[in-house]
């Protein structure tokens, strides 16, 4: 038996926490204990307005009745079946459901347990898919400026954001930055998407011929980038990337763990832009963020490059022991029910214009300099603090939380990313209360 003294359940030392200042947050900390509807409760007794739908993944709002049944019974009925070689009647059924809900021309759904080894999963897939059709040379992959593809080392590799990239070491070779498609310049406070910048998927023109377009497997990008601060694709920009992949037989994958499942107004941003990749990453919605689960959406023509071998052989050496775990697909089951009973994956477009006026009434208030809108998803970015940089939005974000709403920032940017069964009436609580805070912002 140890000898350590039992830590005491309130001490905060042992748990370092993910994406957090540890310090500032030890020495206040921000307990929920309680969520419901669109609301946390958090230790000391208070209402908050979930902005941000957890981290934008519980788009059917917190404790609803047909995910905690599912759940409930599956622990009942059967906690975990393996995941290789073996099967189990739910698994097939959410792959199915999902599919049925993904644009064609998305026959087959992979299962992880997060964005980032969906991610994982893609880039690796895109590879062995050149590689088992004889086109192996295809080593290479592009990501994007201020891209965000989670923290694993793919998708930190192919990823944008240089903080959560430069402190680990090479990462992969064979990988090229697109340029990233925030112009405020020329398109501050657009409504939808920005006119300019349709031109800058051209760059994949440049790195092509740059690197010779038979050396690149795929071209991985968020179709709306949602970690790095809202940054919406410029008319005709995903069009124009999809038609250089085409011409160059390069895969296009959509990383949608952020515009997956009704964020933007349809149940995926390829359906939406009506722009349709080789394969739609995919997590957080999909289960309404209860139990950690995530999907790769592939075509016919991908699955089937590799249904070739000898019919007793694997044939992706790939997949992970929580692959398709009964408890995840119980949730994504019971999910996708709550999402179709209530019109949840649709009620984006209907909100998208309400949700914009009141974003965009926000315009002019001290320190604002850009406001983005899309479906139910927004951004307000404040002017940094000189030399100071993240301080000014981080403020805010401890102001509003005082005031009773949860919102999300990303350096000087805040993101706003509601359950989508947001009322009109929390929308203008939600708004009303970020208008106090920027007004009320002694930094
Ligand atoms: N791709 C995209 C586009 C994401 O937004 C991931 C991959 C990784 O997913 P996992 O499940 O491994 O975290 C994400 C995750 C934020 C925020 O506030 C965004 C994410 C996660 C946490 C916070 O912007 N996105």
């Amino acid at each position: 038996m140890s000898t350590r003294s039992t830590v005491a359940p309130n001490d905060l030392r042992a748990f370092w926490m993910p994406f957090t200042a540890n310090r500032q947050f030890k020495q206040a900390p921000r307990m929920l204990v309680g969520a419901e509807g669109m609301h946390y409760t958090t230790s000391d007794g208070r209402q908050i307005l979930d902005g941000t739908a957890g981290l934008w993944c519980c788009n059917a709002g917190h404790k609803r009745p047909k995910i905690v049944k599912a759940i409930q019974e599956q622990a009942e009925e059967m906690d975990y079946a393996p995941a290789f070689q073996m099967g189990h009647p739910k698994v097939f059924e959410l792959a199915n459901k999902l599919v049925d809900l993904a644009p064609y021309p998305f026959e087959h759904a992979f299962f992880t347990n997060s964005g980032s080894e969906s991610v994982e999963t893609a880039l690796k897939i895109a590879l062995a898919y050149h590689r088992a059709r004889g086109e192996g040379q295809r080593f290479r992959l592009i990501g994007r400026e201020r891209g965000y593809h989670g923290v694993n080392f793919g998708g930190i590799s192919v990823g944008g954001i240089v903080p959560n990239r430069k402190m680990f070491g090479t990462l992969l070779t064979g990988v090229d930055h697109l340029p990233h498609t925030h112009d405020p310049a020329r398109n501050a406070y657009t409504r939808g998407q920005p006119e300019h910048g349709a031109e800058l998927a051209d760059e994949l023109e440049r790195i092509a011929a740059l690197h010779g377009p038979e050396t690149i497997a795929a071209v991985i990008v968020e179709p709306m980038a949602g970690s790095t601060g809202v940054l919406i694709p410029p008319k005709g920009y995903l069009q124009r990337l999809r038609q250089i992949c085409t011409k160059h037989g390069i895969l296009l994958i959509f990383d949608e763990v952020i515009t997956g499942f009704g964020r933007l107004g349809a149940p995926f941003a390829a359906g939406f832009f009506d722009v349709m990749p080789d394969m739609i990453v995919c997590a957080k919605g999909l289960t309404n963020g209860v139990i950690p689960m995530g999907a790769v959406l592939t075509t016919g023509a991908i699955h089937d490059a590799f249904m070739t071998g000898p019919e007793h052989m694997i044939e992706l050496f790939h997949g992970y022991t929580y692959s398709g775990n009964p408890m995840a697909c119980a949730a994504g089951l019971g999910t996708l029910e709550t999402y179709a009973d209530e019109g949840l994956l649709t009620r984006g477009a209907e909100l998208a214009d309400y949700w914009a006026d009141a974003l965009h009434s926000l315009r002019g208030l001290p320190h604002v300099i850009d406001i983005r809108n899309m479906g139910l998803i927004g951004a307000v970015e404040l002017e940094p603090i000189e030399g100071a940089p993240t301080q000014r939005a981080f403020g805010a974000f401890l102001k509003a939380f005082e005031k009773g709403i949860l919102i999300r920032t990303t350096g000087d940017i805040i993101a706003l990313s509601p359950p989508l069964i947001i009322e009109k009436a929390q929308i203008d609580q939600l708004i009303g209360t970020l208008g106090e805070v920027l007004r009320g912002l002694d930094i």
